[in-house]
Order: structure tokens, then sequence, then C-alpha cells
């Protein structure tokens, strides 16, 4: 680094730190007065892109085609872009303490950096297997996903395995899971999703959301284990060959992915500034995504903000590129304009698997649900009610104008009349 005193210093070099440091380079930070900090090889891209279309075995994506801002519709920073604006990176270094009282932060490659103003934006880790003590967890051929270094090596078994039985055991039946467990079957892979609820994604999807899904994945060959833990993993040679389930089925595979959630990099701050000790975690910020060290802001995946809107009113984290992008701008833009108005975010998510794309919007916390559409078309959704208002809003194979109508159900919060189901997306449409 050409210096060790920074104005705008930013730990993380992940999606929210991609776009935080965006902003403030279009807000006139000068050369020099930004820098970067990331134990990752290469500058920050848009990480939706790994479990996605880095899979694909034709023309899958790559760095540095899919650096940020792309996918949030700006311009492709690559490492020049950085050098052009004067933006210190330093990649491949991990940050290994914040000092909030003296202003500093120091790395495992002995430097001690100060700085005026802290974006930390260190986001959410996979969480292991090895963390529940499972036998033979830690063998060979078993990985997660989260950065590009994974992917590269899941990339490279994809390959290896083709050699072998070309089976794949995935382990979670959420984002991950489901997303790659595509992928790999687009490989070619002979794929068995293994995963403890009664069917894939709980968290959001409903039965009937899940059967259109679940249908689906088995009619490409893929197997479907719920109610399924993995107990243990055997192995030959320190490499992984099978996964024992609870039932003590055995399934053989030349590679393990596992997708069971991720935990928030809170470590650093722990004791620096107030944390979210209750669920969700996180490091805790107000409405400018400032912690209780008014120098020190958290943004993306680890930062735990309120949120009162869409009939949510509580502490609010959120795994998603969406909020990444959103916070990390908002945290930048109250840090140079401290009128800037609390940050309101509405949740969403969505997903692209095989040939299929959904999005949701809003809220689907202790709600009742009214499906529409006709799932054989691949065209069909769903409205979550609560106290008689329409909170939350899924659709899947909508064009961008549908979308669009479902988020504004989900902001503007509508009554829900008794032919909600009848009316369907003509309901959102007409709002
Ligand atoms: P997830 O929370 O989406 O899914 C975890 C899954 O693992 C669930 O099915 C859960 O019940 C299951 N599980 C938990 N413990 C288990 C155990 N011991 N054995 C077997 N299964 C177990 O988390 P993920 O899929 O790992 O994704 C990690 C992070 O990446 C999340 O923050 C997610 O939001 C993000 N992500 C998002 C997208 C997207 O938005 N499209 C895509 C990929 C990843
Ligand atoms: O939309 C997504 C996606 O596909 C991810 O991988 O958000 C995530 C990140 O986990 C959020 O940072």
């Amino acid at each position: 680094m050409a210096a060790s005193s920074y104005k705008y210093l930013v730990l993380g070099g992940g999606n929210a730190s991609g776009y935080a440091v965006n902003e403030l380079v279009e807000r006139g930070a000068g050369k020099s007065e930004v820098a970067v900090i990331t134990d990752e090889p290469v500058v920050a891209y848009e990480r939706p892109a790994l479990s996605k279309a880095y899979l694909f075995p034709d023309g899958p994506a790559r760095l540095p085609g899919f650096h940020t801002c792309v996918g949030g519709g700006g311009d492709k920073h690559d490492k020049s872009w950085y050098d052009e604006k004067g933006v210190d990176y330093k990649t491949s270094t991990k940050v290994t303490g914040v000092d909030a009282s003296k202003q500093t932060v120091t790395t495992d490659s002995g430097e001690t950096i100060s700085y005026e103003k802290l974006i930390y934006a260190l986001g959410a880790r996979p969480v292991k297997l090895t963390d529940f003590g499972t036998k033979g967890a830690d063998l060979k051929g078993i990985f997660y996903l989260r950065n590009v270094v994974d992917a590269d090596a899941i990339v490279e078994a994809i390959g290896q395995a083709k050699k072998k039985s070309n089976k794949a055991t995935v382990i979670g039946g959420g984002y991950i899971g489901m997303e790659v467990g595509a992928g790999l079957n687009k490989n070619g892979m002979d794929v068995t999703i293994v995963f403890p609820e009664k069917h894939l994604m709980e968290r959001l999807f409903t039965p009937e959301i899940a059967q259109f899904y679940e249908q689906y994945y088995q009619d490409k060959g893929v197997t479907l284990k719920s109610g399924s833990l993995a107990t243990e993993f055997k192995g030959k040679d320190g490499v992984v060959t099978t996964t024992v389930l609870k039932s003590g089925e055995e399934i053989e595979s030349d590679i393990v992915v596992v997708g069971v959630g991720a935990r928030p990099n809170v470590e650093l701050l722990k004791g620096q500034v107030d944390l979210l000790e209750d669920k969700p975690g996180g490091v805790k910020v107000n409405g400018k995504l400032q912690t209780s060290n008014p120098d020190i802001y958290a943004v993306g995946d680890v930062a735990a903000f309120p949120l009162q809107n869409y009939g949510l009113n509580k502490m609010f984290r959120q795994e998603h590129v969406a909020n990444c992008r959103q916070s990390a701008k908002h945290a930048v833009a109250a840090m140079f304009d401290p009128s800037t108005p609390d940050y309101d975010y509405l949740p969403y998510f969505y997903s692209r698997i095989f040939d299929l794309g959904w999005q949701f919007y809003g809220t689907n916390e202790d709600c009742s649900h009214v499906f529409f559409g006709d799932a054989s078309s691949k065209k069909f959704g769903t409205y979550f009610v609560k106290d008689g208002k329409v909170v939350g809003a899924f659709l899947e194979g909508g064009s961008n104008e549908e979308n669009a109508a479902l988020k504004k159900v989900a902001q503007t919060n509508p009554s829900a009349p008794d032919d909600l189901g009848t009316q369907g997306l003509e309901f959102a449409s007409k709002l």
C-alpha cells in the first residue's frame, strides 16, 4: 500500500465492498484516500454468478467478466479501474484486528493501517459440517461455495469426476443446494440433494411452490432426499466416497458440495462495537448503517439494521446481493451527508435454476398464503398475507413488468381481497 493512513478504509472485498468503493469514488473521494483489504486474490465481483453461471458447462461466467458493478447496472471495475482511481487495493491479505479506540487495523502481513472512517464489509462464511463434528467432514472432495477459489475447486472436481462415477451429493436444500444441484446436473452429473426439511427451500417456499420445483428437479434426473441428515462421510485414501444418512442409507459420490447456511463475520468487532447477540446476529447498525462507534459503518451480509416497514419491525440482517449493493451505497451517502434518511430496504430474493427464474419481494413471516397461476405453464406465484394485507409476493417466470408489479405489492401492502387467488397477477398489475 502506498500509505498506511486512509480517510476511508474498507474491510472486505465482496459485493458490498465493491459498491461502497464505487460510491466513495462517485462522491469525490480523492486519490490515495481509499483503501480496501481483502483475503480474496482478486478485486470485488458479483458473488451470485458463482452458484449460477460459473458452473455452466458451456459458456460459463469467468472473471474479469463479472467484477462489480456489472450486476447492478454499473461499469465493470477490474484492477485497472481501482489503480486509475487511486484506490489502494490489497488482495490476499487478512485483517487480523481492529482497534476502534486507536482507529487502526492490523493485517497478517504485519501492517498497521489507520483510518478516519471504516467500512466493515466482511460478509459471512459458510457453516461447516466440521463445526457440528460430523464424522469424516474434513475429507478431501467435500466442498463449500462462497468465493471464486471455492468455485474453481468445484469446477476442477467436476472435471475429475467425469473420469470416475460422475456422481455428486449436495448437502442442504436452500439456495446453494438448489443452484449448485442444478449446475452439477447440467454438467451431466448424477446428483442427489440431501436436506433435513420436508421440502426444498423451506424458509421461503410453500409446499405448493416446492412441489413444482421438486418435480422439475426429479424430471431432470436429480434425486431428492428430504427429511435426511448426513451423519458421517466415509472415504478412501483421504478422499470422500460415501455420505451416510441418519437412516443408515449410504450414498456414493465423487464429490460432495455442502450449503447449510452462513454465519456473519462479526468477530473482529467483538468488544469494539455493539453486536446483535440474538438471531439473526450481526453487527448492530442504525438507519445510517453506522455502528455504536460513529466512525465505523457495517454493510452487506454482516450488518443487522432496523427495519420498520412491510409489516416488519425488528433488527434485520439479509444475506443477499441487493442488500449488499443498497446498504453499501446508503452508508457512503450517510457518511457524506448526515441528513440522508434512514435505510429503507424491501427484502428481496431471486434465483435462476435450469431454464427457470423466480423473484420474491417482502416477507413470508407469520403469513397465510394464496397460490395463483398455473404451475404446468411455468408461470405461477403466491401472495403472502398478514393481518389482511399482502406483505409478500413470489413469482416464477415473470417478465420485468410483472416482477415490478409484484415488487409494488410488497412495497405498498394492499388489502387482500377474497378473490386474491383468482385475480392472481391481475391484482398486482392493476395497482
Ligand atoms: P440456506 O440457508 O439457503 O440453506 C441451508 C440449507 O441447509 C437448508 O435447507 C437447511 O435446512 C439445510 N441444513 C442446515 N443444517 C443442515 C445439516 N446439518 N445437514 C443438512 N442440511 C442442513 O443457505 P445456503 O444455501 O448455504 O446459502 C448460503 C448463503 O448464500 C446464504 O446467505 C444465501 O442467502 C446465499 N445465497 C443466496 C443465493 C440467492 O439469493 N439466490 C444463492 C446462493 C447463495
Ligand atoms: O443473490 C445472492 C446470491 O446469489 C448470493 O450468492 O446473494 C448472495 C450472496 O450470498 C449475498 O452476499
